[in-house]
């Protein structure tokens, strides 16, 4: 699949920003070669979790062991394969993994493919949005990310159940693939907070809830709409396909938002925290221009980025 898919050739505004221009110490062809494996073991992970289409659970629940430990099964696996297709072509590389946390490359083994070792970086969610994936919905993702001296460089986020995979390389745009078909991401512009369709997501904490579900009552009447998703990597690539016009999120972690969020800034996306901070697991937000800075004045009075106590029967 990748090799159809790519080399994805730079054009116009991609020509002048450059990855050379992002970062001054990488060239294209690292990025895309990046780029490469992460869409290959993206698509790969995609067709394993597609696999599996709930019909073990009255099994699981006859073997006394519930849907949850499937899914926790499956995010395992996709996580195991992943790393492996990683390592098979980048033995040096560091992998950070929702499942396995961040393991080191072999410092030995990671020659000839451009980057020098300990320079790159895996950041991999092998199932993102696991409540859809558990509830057979179907906005669920494989999310990869590269980065090459901490910057991200690369990303995928691979949608299986819609048959979509979102691409992003700094500074060549972002670009969602359906088949043999490639067109490029723009996200909205010019949209007012009034009109706009702004994505979100709730934490699991009760406490984190109480002071989400305020914001959310806050922000509903001057908003066109909210929706929740449940993978804040395909709320990103929404955001980067126009779909939503902005996404904002507290508490998500970093293999969550590290590919999203590039696809959404290439697509034209200020990517970001609150009030001039940089995106991190307290809040992400993601829009086109104008709209981040009505939506981050809007959130930054909320004080959003807090916890209230948590609630004794949800959390025990
Ligand atoms: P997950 O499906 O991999 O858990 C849902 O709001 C989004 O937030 C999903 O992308 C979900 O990823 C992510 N998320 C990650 N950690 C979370 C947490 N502690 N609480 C809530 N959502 C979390
Ligand atoms: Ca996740």
């Amino acid at each position: 699949m990748s090799g159809r898919l790519l080399p994805v050739r730079r054009t116009g505004r991609s020509a002048q920003a450059g990855i050379v221009g992002m970062t001054g110490r990488q060239d294209d062809e690292d990025a895309d070669a990046l780029l490469r494996i992460a869409l290959a073991a993206a698509s790969e992970a995609g067709r394993l979790l597609a696999s599996w289409r709930g019909d073990e659970r009255p099994e699981v629940v006859e073997t006394k062991s519930s849907p949850t430990d499937v899914v926790t099964e499956m995010d395992r696996r996709s996580e195991a394969l992943i790393t492996s297709r990683i390592r098979a072509h980048r033995p040096g590389d560091a992998v950070l993994g929702e499942e396995g946390g961040q393991t080191a490359g072999d410092p030995a083994g990671s020659e000839g493919d451009g980057a020098k070792p300990g320079r790159v970086r895996w950041i991999v969610d092998p199932l993102d949005g696991t409540v859809n994936y558990l509830y057979g919905l179907f906005d669920w993702a494989v999310s990869i990310a590269a980065e090459v001296d901490g910057t991200v460089v690369a990303g995928v986020v691979e949608v299986p159940r819609h048959g979509e995979t979102f691409t992003a390389v700094a500074g060549q745009g972002s670009w969602l693939h359906r088949g043999e078909a490639r067109v490029a991401l723009h996200c909205t512009s010019g949209v007012r907070l009034g009109q706009a369709l702004v994505g979100t997501g709730f934490g699991y904490d009760s406490g984190r809830r109480r002071v989400q579900g305020e914001v959310m009552a806050a922000l509903l009447p001057y908003v066109r709409d909210i929706r929740r998703g449940g993978s804040a990597a395909v709320d990103l690539c929404s955001v980067a396909a126009g779909r939503l016009d902005a996404f904002f999120e507290r508490g998500l972690n970093y293999w969550d938002f590290a590919a999203g969020g590039l696809i959404a800034r290439e697509a034209g996306a200020a990517v970001g925290g609150l009030d001039g901070k940089t995106e991190s697991t307290s809040m992400a937000v993601a829009a086109g221009p104008g709209l981040y800075q009505q939506l981050d004045t809007f959130l930054t009075k909320l004080n959003p980025e807090r916890d209230a106590q948590r609630s004794q029967e949800r959390d025990g």
